[in-house]
């Protein structure tokens, strides 16, 4: 990689001293909340990173810049420019948002690719895009970065807007192991359970990190998904969750919205549908998730030193 890249000085400092790390994703701010609600989640979720013992790194591309590690002025920066103007940011978008200077908004699997670039392990997120419903050739570039990509993601699983046993399928293909965080059934982003089969139930960080080590013991190029169920206070009932989100889908067919614009209209779709309900979840499982992330991170540098 010939292509530069900003590393906030705390997060390389970080880096060079084997201490703990956690990546964080761009989507959520620009394709996932609305302003200001975005900025805010952001940086609690970074608060929450560093209450654990973390640096935290929030990844994104300032007029074709890959930045690790952006400012709050970057972050409010980045959720104040037009949705129009930032590139939603897969693997297929590097190309064109460095060529052509664009702001870039990272999804899971364009964090994952520049985290392993500069050496993070560890990376919070709030569900990861999978198989979407009704379209089993729209499989999210996520799953396929899983396999092929070396950083463990945590997550609440995938939205239940997905396919998700079809999603499940596709991360077995990818060879991706799935742990449950105090669960042993996949959650499904606004619910806490689903009644599908998960690889693993681990009880703590430190089993997590102890796996996350052994996957990098074995050269292994793939990554490992964490999934963690949204706390219990701040769920959204399934029934209600599924129910916005047969409306929600069935109204993006009918508008014909495609491509990667499908999740960012579900998801807004979803959260007026039950009145800001969604967002509750949403916010809650993306800080537990940071946290959790950011616990990790610190078991998995202590047991290297
Ligand atoms: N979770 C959210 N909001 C989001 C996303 C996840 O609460 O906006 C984003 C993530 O960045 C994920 C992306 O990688 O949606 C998946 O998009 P697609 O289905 O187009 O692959
Ligand atoms: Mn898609």
């Amino acid at each position: 990689m010939t292509y530069p890249i900003t590393v906030h000085p705390d997060v390389q400092v970080a880096l060079d001293n084997h201490q703990p790390v956690v990546a964080l994703e761009s989507t959520l701010i620009t394709h996932g909340l609305p302003y200001p609600t975005n900025v805010e989640t952001a940086s609690a979720m970074e608060d929450a990173v560093r209450e654990s013992g973390a640096i935290p790194a929030t990844i994104a591309i300032m007029k074709g810049n890959i930045t690790v590690g952006i400012t709050r002025d970057q972050i409010e920066e980045l959720a104040q420019t037009e949705e129009g103007n930032v590139r939603k940011c897969s693997r297929r978008d590097f190309p064109i948002a460095l060529g052509l200077q664009q702001y870039g908004a990272t999804t899971v699997a364009g964090t994952m690719i520049i985290a392993n670039m500069v050496g993070i392990k560890v990376f919070a997120t709030g569900g990861i895009g999978g198989v979407h419903r009704g379209h089993p050739q729209d499989v999210s570039a996520d799953l396929i970065e899983l396999g092929r990509t070396p950083v463990t993601v945590v997550s609440s699983g995938a939205k239940s807007i997905l396919d998700l046993p079809l999603t499940l399928e596709v991360l077995e293909t990818q060879g991706v192991p799935i742990l449950g965080y105090k669960t042993n059934v996949l959650p499904s982003f606004y619910s806490a359970k689903t009644e599908l089969p998960i690889d693993q139930q681990i009880e703590n960080a430190t089993d997590a990190a102890k796996i996350i080590q052994a996957l990098h013991d074995l050269r292994a190029q793939h990554g490992i998904l964490i999934t963690v169920p949204v706390p219990a206070d701040k769920e959204l009932p399934s029934d209600i969750a599924e129910t916005a989100i047969h409306q929600a889908t069935q109204e993006a067919d009918e508008q014909g919205i495609i491509g990667k614009e499908i999740t960012p209209f579900v998801l807004n779709r979803v959260k007026q549908i039950t009145d800001g309900q969604s967002m509750i979840a949403n916010i809650a499982l993306l800080k537990n998730n940071a946290k959790i992330a950011g616990q990790i991170a610190v078991e998995l540098s202590n047991l290297k030193s």
